[in-house]
């Protein structure tokens, strides 16, 4: 989609650190890091949020924890333990609208999320 930054990172018109791609899941490392681990991982299809998520894309968003499993094992933080987070919405933080599941590891992360 034109104007889509993430679009544009998997297109490679714009740079990203990517660290995983196959024909629909593409993984990079997030420009602000919030924890030594930092991956965000998006569909290839433009899709702006989780509330527009529809039942032909269920199989896609397993595919995507899929993935995060397996960079959390080769990112090495998979036995310490690790964070899977999606925002959605101006409330929840969201601030690019291409929906993105940020893996986070290496860090302890405290409960409730501020
Ligand atoms: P969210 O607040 O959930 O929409 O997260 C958006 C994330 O995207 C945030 O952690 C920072 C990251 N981000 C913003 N711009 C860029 C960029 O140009 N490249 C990369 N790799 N990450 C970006």
């Amino acid at each position: 989609m034109a104007d889509c930054l993430f679009c544009g990172i998997i297109e490679g018109k714009i740079k990203g650190d990517i660290v995983y791609r196959d024909d629909r899941i593409v993984a990079f490392r997030d420009v602000r890091p919030q924890a030594p681990v930092h991956i965000l991982i998006v569909p290839v299809k433009h899709v702006a949020m989780l509330s527009d998520v529809q039942k032909e894309d269920y199989e896609l968003i397993g595919a995507i924890h899929g993935v995060a499993n397996r960079l959390a094992e080769k990112e090495g933080v998979a036995k310490g333990g690790y964070r899977i987070v999606v925002n959605c919405g101006a409330n929840a933080g969201q601030t690019v609208f291409h929906i993105h599941f940020h893996l986070l590891g290496g860090r302890h992360f405290s409960w409730p999320p501020g």
